[in-house]
């Protein structure tokens, strides 16, 4: 397996229930390691752009919505197979039909209202993490 980099975003709801230090330590347990993070509250614009694939989408505004409701934390985590393994700590969109023991069935309600973001391939995540970081921000762990 390849070491990989995956966008996670600890979304709005999840930083207004203090929780942003278990979500990450869920990652850092499973061996995914923090290469840059930074705290922003989104702009309808940042918002928008980010998920501009789903543009289209009834939820569209909605989601432009949440994302902006309140500050975020956007990460970029490396390791092994991160892509994947990031989505399976996530569990599914809906927290509703999410495994038991994964973030969003412990720390989410609502589909609308899911705790984390994560990237869902390779490209995307080349994407979404050039969309928040400069390679200068990135920070590569020589220990
Ligand atoms: P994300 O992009 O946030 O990691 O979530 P995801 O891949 O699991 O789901 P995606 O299909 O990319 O949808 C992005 C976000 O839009 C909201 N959504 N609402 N009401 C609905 O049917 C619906 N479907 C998606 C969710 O908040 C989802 O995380
Ligand atoms: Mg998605």
């Amino acid at each position: 397996m390849a070491v990989e980099r995956t966008l996670s975003i600890i979304k709005p709801d999840a930083v207004a229930k203090n929780v942003i230090g278990d979500i990450v330590a869920r990652f850092e347990k499973a061996d995914l390691k923090v290469v840059a993070m930074k705290m922003v509250h989104l702009s309808d614009e940042q918002a928008g752009g980010f998920y501009a694939e789903h543009k289209e989408r009834p939820f569209f505004n909605d989601l432009v919505s949440f994302m902006t409701s309140g500050p975020v934390v956007v990460q970029v985590l490396e390791g092994e197979d991160a892509v994947a393994k990031n989505r399976d700590l996530m569990g599914a969109t809906n927290p509703k039909e999410a495994a038991a023991g994964t973030i969003r069935a412990d720390f989410a309600q609502t589909i609308d209202e899911n705790a984390v973001h994560g990237s869902d391939s390779t490209e995307s995540a080349a994407r979404e993490v050039a969309y928040f970081f400069s390679d200068e921000e990135l920070c590569p762990r020589t220990r």
